[in-house]
């Protein structure tokens, strides 16, 4: 069996890939590294090595021992964080995403998987339905470094036939990783605010619409991309990746169905200003027809999911 590695597996996305990718090629061919120790049981069952993804000699040291077949490069800043710390997010976005493309083009790595994200789109982009090549404006530097990042993917596939494939994730919404220093952090926050019977202060604005997805949804498409023959693979920067699009009262509306007293109450911040440069919808056409993305998981099922699976964790907690 082919080895991978998770460079970021303690993060939101990083959990659940790692659980899926230990599913589908068994614990032990599944290492995770991270900065920090993940916060997950069944992720640790994996070997873990504590790796700065900065750090260009430990990054190569793991990669030219390791020969894994596949790495997952997940560590980044995300965008609200990144706004705090321009210069740290764009050292982390862009050094790490080197490290790994080097590697690769070493030959120590046969298939990268880098993310991307809907950051890369700003103001003047069209608001519905983004095509792939729509016009890039990004505000933020996690915006700015994953645009660079995507030219830095399909230059290291051109010039040195790096087997590297991307997606431009919407927000992701998932009950078993937590959120960490995103814009669309409130749409994860706001069903652990309402299974733990309290009012949710959002902040963003109420009718703000964003392209979102559910986890399971975003991991089958991220295993689904690194399995398709890579005759398939047209597009090298990375590829629109749509499910839904809801605003935050629509996500409130959702969750009232099954908890009526739950309230939500808006103070804008500024994410707020993040939230608006960015589209509300994706076409993501050539994500269907060259690899065969669909999505499963709309509003009202993962509602169900968040609220069930976010409440049973806590029941287990207190018993
Ligand atoms: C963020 O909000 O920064 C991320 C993203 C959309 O890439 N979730």
């Amino acid at each position: 069996m082919a080895k991978i590695l998770v460079i970021g597996a303690a993060g939101q996305l990083g959990i659940d890939l790692v659980l899926a990718l230990q599913a589908q090629h068994g614990v032990g061919n599944v290492d995770v590294s991270d900065i920090r120790v993940p916060d997950d049981e069944g992720v640790m069952h994996s070997r873990f090595l504590h790796l700065d993804a900065t750090d260009e000699g430990a990054v190569h040291r793991v990669l030219e021992e390791g020969r894994y077949h596949a790495v997952y490069h997940l560590a980044a800043m995300l965008s609200a964080t990144g706004e705090k710390k321009p210069i740290a997010a764009w050292d982390l976005n862009m050094q790490s995403l080197f490290n790994v493309l080097e590697a690769a083009k070493e030959g120590w790595v046969e298939r990268v998987f880098w993310p991307s994200s809907i950051a890369v789109f700003g103001p003047q982009t069209p608001k519905q339905d983004v095509p792939q090549d729509a016009l890039f404006d990004p505000t933020t530097v996690y915006g700015i470094s994953k645009q660079a990042g995507e030219y830095w993917c399909r230059y290291y596939h051109e010039k040195f036939g790096v087997d590297v494939r991307s997606i431009r994730y919407p927000g992701l919404i998932g009950h078993r990783s937590e959120p960490g220093g995103g814009t669309t952090d409130y749409a994860v926050e706001i069903y652990h605010a309402a299974t733990a019977g309290e009012a949710y202060t959002c902040f963003l604005r109420a009718d703000q619409a964003l392209p979102m997805m559910y986890m399971d949804d975003a991991v089958r498409g991220t295993l689904e991309l690194m399995a398709a023959p890579a005759d398939r693979i047209q597009i090298r920067t990375s590829y629109n990746l749509g499910a839904m699009s809801f605003t935050p009262s629509e996500v409130a509306n959702g969750i009232q169905q099954h908890l009526p007293n739950f309230q939500v109450n808006y103070a804008p911040d500024h994410r707020q200003a993040i939230a608006e440069s960015w589209p509300e919808s994706i076409d993501d056409t050539a994500a269907r027809s060259d690899w065969g993305w669909e999505p499963r998981v709309l509003l009202p099922e993962m509602t169900s999911i968040m609220l069930d699976a976010i409440g049973k964790k806590t029941q287990s907690a207190v018993h």
